[in-house]
């Protein structure tokens, strides 16, 4: 480790990740709980942490997944990151608190725990799951094309070999079936989703799975519009923003569509740091940075969906 970086100024291996799960769970029994999900392809559970730091009833919540792909390091970082500063600095910043107040928070650290563990043990730059084709050699489903928006029409692939495989049918995948699962069961307090990925630096909402506008496009604009603002005034470091199929690419069968079609009417997915000098290979000493501009984007997003 660097010397002189904290414990979340550093990428951390899916044992070590584990294992804060279960300390943040035990050093905070009366606000973090650990909800099995389900399990990957290879049979590693997935926790999803739930955050409840006023324990007033019927609270709203948000959602928020890291680590969908597997080589967007940053991604899991954050989510450490975020359950770490609403742990700390509740009762200390009025936004964290005013946020936690009105809302329970479940943080998915390790959407794809399988691929994030290859990353570390065989291949850096893996991108999909693990899971193995019945008609391919080729390993791994994109899972971010996986769910059930417009699934797998133009911008994903039906062929096993490339990084923006479909799956053989939507939700084919434990992972993106978990996450699925969970969101219909809690659609009606879940009213914000977030998905964090790399690299770019974009702050995008559906759709992604066509070039249709979304309902509440305007109100989603503002929103990102906002929170890009305020990165700008305090990082000095340029956010894009947009619908996804504008301003990325056509991306079918997407977790934030599919989220919005259930009916999580906020729902967006971020590419956090950096613009591609490093890519995935975001060195540690940029985490704290990317970190809180991600934050100061998460925090902008749900006061306004509280004020809604
Ligand atoms: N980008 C996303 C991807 O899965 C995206 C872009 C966003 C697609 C929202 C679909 C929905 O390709 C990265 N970097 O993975
Ligand atoms: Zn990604």
């Amino acid at each position: 480790p660097r010397s002189g970086s904290t414990f979340y100024e550093r990428y951390h291996s899916l044992d070590d990740i584990y294992h804060w799960i279960n300390k943040t769970r035990q050093d905070n029994p009366d606000t973090v709980e650990a909800i099995l999900i389900g399990s990957s392809y290879e049979k590693r559970p997935l926790y999803a942490l739930k955050l409840s730091l006023n324990n007033s009833m019927n609270k709203k919540a948000m959602w928020i997944d890291c680590g969908i792909h597997a080589r967007e390091w940053i991604a899991p970082a954050f989510c450490l990151w975020f359950v770490q500063y609403a742990l700390s600095f509740y009762k200390l910043n009025q936004e964290i608190t005013d946020i936690m107040d009105n809302m329970d928070v479940y943080i998915l650290p390790v959407m794809n725990p399988d691929g994030y563990h290859y990353t570390w043990a065989t291949n850096r730059m893996w991108r999909k799951n693990r899971s193995v084709s019945k008609s391919s050699k080729c390993i791994g489903v994109d899972l971010n094309r996986n769910f059930d928006a417009n699934w797998c029409t133009e911008g994903a692939s039906h062929e096993p070999c490339t990084e923006i495989y479909c799956g053989a049918f939507p939700e084919s995948e434990p992972e993106s079936q978990a996450v699925a699962n969970f969101l219909r069961s809690h659609k009606d307090s879940v009213q914000l989703y977030l998905s964090m990925h790399s690299y770019s630096q974009m702050l995008l909402f559906p759709y992604s799975c066509t070039l249709d506008e979304a309902e509440n496009h305007n109100d989603l604009l503002e929103m990102v519009q906002e929170a890009a603002q305020l990165i700008r005034r305090h990082y000095r470091n340029i956010y894009k923003y947009g619908s996804g199929s504008k301003t990325i690419y056509l991306a079918p069968g997407g977790s934030d569509d599919w989220a919005y079609n259930l009916g999580i009417k906020y729902s967006f997915t971020f590419e956090l740091q950096d613009r591609g000098r490093y890519g995935f290979l975001l060195p540690p000493s940029h985490i704290s940075r990317a970190c809180n501009e991600a934050l100061i984007a998460v925090k902008t997003i749900a006061l306004k969906v509280i004020k809604k």
